[in-house]
């Protein structure tokens, strides 16, 4: 970009220079040995059994079932590099290299051997790369070790994560909860972090809401968590009395919960008329928005859209989002809402059903929502579409995007609600009652109308709240 100054005339928008993107390189790493399937993170214990099975995805789920217990599908090495980088796209920079070990255990000291990590810091030079991006959780010692043999800055992958959320946080509760999961992270980093930390230049993994990121004083970090957590407290108390305002009229909460990039917002959007953010970024959304939707049944319910899932989602951001979550909490029905057109819906699915469960939301009234089937071979889409149609199916398949099955999504949703359940009545309303047969065409499904000595008779469905606003004229 040039630098010269040129006058401008008044009045025309300055046009920034896109910031320069940081080059970034990225590093997995694949443990080849079977059966510790306590392995956190993404070392792939079981990756090759996951990937035997990511090839034939409905024998695994058959046979998930027969045997009564949900096998948890995992990532394998690949696929989590790949989903790596549109992290690291998400966050703003270049990729510009990446490399995959494979091995028969992490080292304790540096995550992988020296050989390879003198491999890895010639290959992030030639790259020109200004950050390593881990596919891991290191420790802060392994953190430290590496970055003394690679010389560049060392992000693993919580941090990127959480940088994510700080970079599309806009409320200010998004941004309270960004930082203290920020600093909850932060916190066991200190030890001999003092200097690096702050001579550290901005980007990935130094960005946040809060100016105290660089602080080093652990008692100084410890008393601002304090008052971060007192701020989301406050927050939260006042959401909590809207929401006490709200849950005094019969309207039930609808949240549609599911993995990072699924179509939560496009569906939303879609079902509410509104305008969030939708975007191929991962964590696009942050602050939950809830807005009301009108059933075949003409009751209302609100629909809330949040935050998206991710693989290992890092502990202190579910605890820090907890006060988002709530509404997924509260709700009277959960929208899993999947990518059915992704190879590895079936992975995210189970991740998915993981934070459920960490929220103790799991048991709650679901229905799965299939969605993005405009990406789907035409046939396979149509046939899908017809199952859906079955009475009792707790699957519905949609595209948001072209809004194919949303219909059949809002009677589903319809019958599962219990909130203001609704009842067939028959009425007798005398014709000069203007207002009331106004309210009953607005709220009620109307099956039959006869007109008769100066009077209407009905025969409606309507949620319980308006049969009460009618309830002098309903017939035995
Ligand atoms: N082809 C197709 N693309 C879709 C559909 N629904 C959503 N998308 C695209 O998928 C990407 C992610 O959509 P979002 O609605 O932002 O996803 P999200 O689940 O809200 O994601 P986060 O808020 O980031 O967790 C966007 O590029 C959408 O345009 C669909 O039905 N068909
Ligand atoms: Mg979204």
């Amino acid at each position: 970009m040039a630098r010269t100054a040129k006058r401008v005339p008044l009045g025309t928008p300055v046009v920034r220079p896109e910031p320069e993107r940081e080059r970034a390189f990225l590093v997995g790493l694949e443990v080849r040995t079977r059966g510790r399937s306590g392995a956190k993170g993404t070392v792939t214990a079981q990756a090759s059994a996951a990937r035997d099975a990511a090839a034939m995805p409905t024998a695994k789920a058959e046979s998930a079932a027969k045997s009564g217990k949900p096998s948890i599908p995992e990532f394998d090495a690949d696929e989590s590099l790949a989903e790596l980088r549109t992290l690291a796209e998400s966050a703003g920079a270049e990729v510009v290299g990446e490399i995959l070990q494979r091995r028969d255990r992490p080292d304790p000291a540096t995550l992988i051997g020296a050989g390879k990590l003198e491999e890895i810091a010639g290959a992030a030079a030639s790259a020109d790369a200004d950050v390593l991006l881990f596919d891991h959780d290191l420790s802060p010692s392994q953190q430290r070790n590496i970055e003394k043999v690679i010389q560049r800055r060392v992000i693993d992958r919580t941090q990127l994560i959480l940088d994510i959320f700080a970079k599309h946080a806009r409320t200010r509760e998004g941004q309270l909860q960004v930082e203290l999961a920020q600093l909850q992270y932060m916190l066991p980093r200190l030890a001999g972090h003092g200097i690096e930390m702050s001579q550290l230049g901005g980007g990935i993994g130094t960005r946040g809401p809060g100016e105290t990121k660089l602080e080093t004083d652990r008692r100084k970090i410890a008393r601002r968590v304090r008052n971060v957590e007192q701020q989301i407290e406050n927050v939260r108390r006042i959401r909590t009395q809207q929401r006490q305002r709200r849950e005094s009229a019969p309207v039930a909460t609808v949240a549609l919960v599911g993995y990072t990039n699924a179509g939560k917002s496009t569906l939303f959007n879609a079902l509410t008329h509104a305008k969030v953010l939708e975007s191929p970024r991962m964590f696009a959304t942050l602050d939950p928005t809830l807005r009301g939707v009108d059933l075949p049944s003409k009751r209302k319910v609100l629909l809330s859209d949040t935050v998206g899932f991710i693989r290992s989602l890092p502990h202190t951001l579910v605890s820090a989002f907890r006060a988002t979550l709530e509404e997924v909490q509260r709700a009277s029905l959960i929208l899993h809402v999947s990518d059915a057109s992704s190879r590895l819906s079936a992975e995210q699915d189970a991740q998915v059903e993981i934070v459920l469960k960490e929220l103790e939301a799991e048991k709650k009234p679901r229905l799965r929502v299939m969605n993005k089937i405009d990406l789907l071979d035409d046939e396979v889409a149509q046939s899908l579409l017809a199952d859906s149609m079955r009475e009792e199916s707790k699957t519905v398949y949609v595209s948001a995007k072209e809004g194919t099955g949303l219909d059949k999504l809002l009677e589903r949703i319809d019958s599962v609600i219990e909130e203001d359940s609704v009842s067939r009545v028959h009425l007798r309303v005398p014709q000069k009652e203007g207002k009331m047969l106004a309210m009953l065409e607005a709220k009620a499904r109307i099956y039959s109308r006869k007109y008769k000595d100066g009077a209407v008779e009905l025969e409606v469905e309507a949620p319980a709240s308006v049969v009460r606003r009618v309830r002098e004229w309903v017939l035995a």
